[in-house]
This record gives C-alpha cells, sequence and structure tokens, in this order.
C-alpha cells in the first residue's frame, strides 16, 4: 500500500500521476476510505496547512483541487452504487458566496451509492434555490456543505428558509467549520463530519 505517494503527488500537482496511482491501489485491494483519507484528503489537509502558513497560495490550492477532482473520478465507480431502489430523494449544494465542492461531492457520491437519488446543485447555491429544487422534485432530505467560517451564516438563512417553507423536509449540514452544536443551533436535523457519517445520519433521517 502506497498511499503516501499519492499523497506526495497531489502535493507536486501531479493529475496524472494520482490517477494511475489510485487506480492501482485499487486494483492492489487497497479499502477505498483509505485512499482517500491517508492520500487524496491527507493530501489536501496538507495543501490547507501551508496556506495558512503562507507559504502556498490559492493558484496552487487551485492546481491542489484539480489534481484531487481527478483522483475522486477514478474512485467514482466504487462510491457510487447502481440499479439500486432509491430510498430517497436528496437535493445537496453549498451554500451562497461558498465556492469549495470536493467535500460535498464526496458526500454526494456516498449518498448515492448508499441507494439516495441525488440532485447536486453546486456551488455557490441561494437559500431560494434550495427551496424551489426541494419542493419541484418532492425531496425527502437537503443537503449543505459550508468549507468557510464567512459562509456559515447563509447556511443558517438557507435552512430557517427551508423550515419556514417546507413542513416535512429534514436538513444535514456538514464542512470544516461546522459542527454539532451551530447545527444544532440553526435548526439542522443532522450533522456529520465526513462523507461516510453523513451516510449513516442520512439514512437515520430517512428511518432507514
Ligand atoms: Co479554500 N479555504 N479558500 N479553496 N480551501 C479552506 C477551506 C481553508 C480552511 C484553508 C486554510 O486557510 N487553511 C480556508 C477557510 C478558512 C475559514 O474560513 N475557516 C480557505 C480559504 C480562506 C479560501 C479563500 C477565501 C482563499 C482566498 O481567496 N483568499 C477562497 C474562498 C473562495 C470561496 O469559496 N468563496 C478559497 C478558495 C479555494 C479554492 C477554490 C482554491 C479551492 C476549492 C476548490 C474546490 O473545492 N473545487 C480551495 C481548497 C482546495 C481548500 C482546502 C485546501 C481543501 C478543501 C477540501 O476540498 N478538502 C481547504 C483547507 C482544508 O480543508 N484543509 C481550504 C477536502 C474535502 C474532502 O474535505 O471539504 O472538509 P471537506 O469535506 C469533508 C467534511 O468537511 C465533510 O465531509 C467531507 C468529506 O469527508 N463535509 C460534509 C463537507 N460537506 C459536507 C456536507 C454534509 C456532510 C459532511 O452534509 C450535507
Amino acid at each position: 500500500m502506497d498511499t503516501q505517494a499519492i499523497f506526495q503527488a497531489v502535493l507536486d500537482y501531479k493529475k496524472s500521476a494520482v490517477e494511475e496511482l489510485v487506480k492501482a491501489e485499487l486494483q492492489s485491494g487497497t479499502d477505498v476510505l483509505t485512499l482517500l483519507n491517508k492520500g487524496l484528503i491527507a493530501g489536501l489537509d496538507e495543501v490547507g496547512r501551508r496556506f495558512s502558513e503562507g507559504t502556498l497560495f490559492v493558484p496552487e490550492m487551485m492546481l491542489a483541487a484539480k489534481v484531487v477532482e481527478s483522483g475522486l473520478e477514478v474512485l467514482r465507480p466504487q462510491l457510487v452504487g447502481k440499479d439500486i431502489k432509491p430510498i430517497g430523494t436528496v437535493i445537496i449544494g453549498t451554500v451562497e458566496g461558498d465556492l469549495h465542492d470536493i467535500g460535498k461531492n464526496l458526500v454526494s457520491m456516498m449518498l448515492e451509492g448508499s441507494g439516495f437519488k441525488v440532485l447536486d446543485l453546486g456551488i455557490d447555491v441561494k437559500a431560494d434555490s434550495f427551496v424551489t429544487a426541494a419542493e419541484d422534485n418532492q425531496a425527502d432530505l437537503v443537503g449543505l456543505s459550508a468549507l468557510l467560517t464567512t459562509t456559515m451564516p447563509a447556511m443558517e438563512r438557507t435552512v430557517r428558509m427551508l423550515k419556514e417553507q417546507m413542513d416535512s423536509i429534514k436538513i444535514l449540514v456538514g464542512g470544516a467549520p461546522v459542527n454539532k452544536d451551530f447545527a444544532k443551533n440553526i435548526g439542522a436535523d443532522g450533522f456529520s463530519k465526513d462523507a461516510p457519517s453523513a451516510v449513516i445520519v442520512a439514512r437515520k433521517l430517512m428511518g432507514v
């Protein structure tokens, strides 16, 4: 198992190397979550750390994100199930003002893989767009992601608007600055710290 090579290739912004390494690890039987956590996500965490200390900047952060996205695409078939009868419909997106989508995409893939029908609204999604999509698609659950402390108020606004307009809708929130207390205070029904636990919480909220 060589997740360290994947970690390093993310830091070197080597897209094709990451794709090849991820494929090779999958073929040799490395567990998908190990690949994610010790390779791709660990690489991005290190990029974030270097950004915080000022040794790396936004263009490099974007390069690293692109590299990780291509690694995730290789993993997609492992994460997304096929021909499963949907257990519920989820509308998911990153809240207004926030352009981060890697974590949200991962949550989306894993929800799909566990039997949810997922409609992904993308990034920078306004509160009323979540409401409209949830109503139009008779959604059971809305998933909101925020990666910036400055976009946490947008998450709160979105939860408020959804709850005002849709009685029975369940809301799951997550993202690096979000925690259980914040989720509770803004009236969300569930919080999860990562993609695998998002699936567990989502299923619980659906009663399955
Ligand atoms: Co930005 N960025 N970024 N960034 N970026 C962070 C988040 C930051 C922590 C970096 C740092 O300072 N160390 C910092 C935020 C500080 C703060 O507010 N607390 C930051 C900043 C400051 C910024 C800018 C303001 C920088 C600038 O322009 N000066 C800017 C803001 C742009 C905007 O959004 N308006 C910006 C821009 C960018 C890029 C565009 C360059 C790029 C994003 C590209 C993309 O997403 N396509 C980027 C990146 C890559 C990062 C870091 C390095 C990595 C984020 C990531 O994808 N992580 C990040 C530092 C870090 O996190 N270490 C950073 C991997 C991903 C799998 O994890 O998204 O946390 P995460 O998702 C996890 C969980 O959080 C959870 O599950 C996921 C999987 O396990 N989760 C959910 C997420 N959503 C969920 C939803 C759920 C449940 C669980 O239910 C629905």
